[in-house]
């Protein structure tokens, strides 16, 4: 699973298929910085466990920048899965088979380097300390609801590292 270990970004995604447009789809995104450390998600202007709301048919882009001490994982979805009596993810993905647009700036030597990933459907970010992603998308009305931003690092979620998502 640890495809980009060397850029400290794992992302669990289905490449693109071609016929999806690129290109201008950053434009007019609603930016929302989503900050997250030990053992917390918070957004950006919000207190600390007030939850992230979002609208169908709206562009986002959130940033989530870990300003902690310690790796942790982005999952955005619902209905927790234990393995052994562990929470170890969500049985279901809010961003599932819709396209999602990433960006990671990293200084190396001086230098900012960016990777981006246009991809369809994301389940799982890792970042580690001073790691930042920007993710990019649209919800259809058909994630309405009730969901939820974790870590499953073991003892995060448990620890709180979670935050409702509320979709509109
Ligand atoms: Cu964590």
């Amino acid at each position: 699973m640890r495809i980009l270990k060397s850029l400290a970004l794992l992302a669990a995604i289905v490449p693109a298929p071609a016929v999806l447009a690129h290109g201008d789809e950053h434009e007019d995104a609603h930016e929302i910085q989503i900050s997250m450390g030990e053992m917390y998600f918070k957004v950006e202007g919000q207190a600390q466990g007030e939850p992230l709301r979002l609208e169908v048919g709206e562009r986002y882009e959130l940033v989530f920048v870990n300003e902690g001490a310690m790796l942790h994982e982005v999952l955005l979805g619902r209905d927790v899965v234990e393995e052994q009596g562990i929470p170890s993810g969500y049985q279901e993905h809010l961003l599932r088979e819709i396209e999602v647009g990433m960006e990671v700036e990293i200084e190396a030597e001086g230098a900012s380097r960016a990777l981006e990933v246009e991809a369809f459907g994301l389940e799982e970010l890792e970042l580690d300390p001073a790691v930042s992603v920007a993710v990019s998308f649209e919800l259809p009305a058909d994630r309405k609801g009730s969901w939820e931003l974790g870590c499953f690092v073991p003892g995060h979620y448990e620890a709180g590292m979670k935050l409702p998502i509320i979709v509109e």
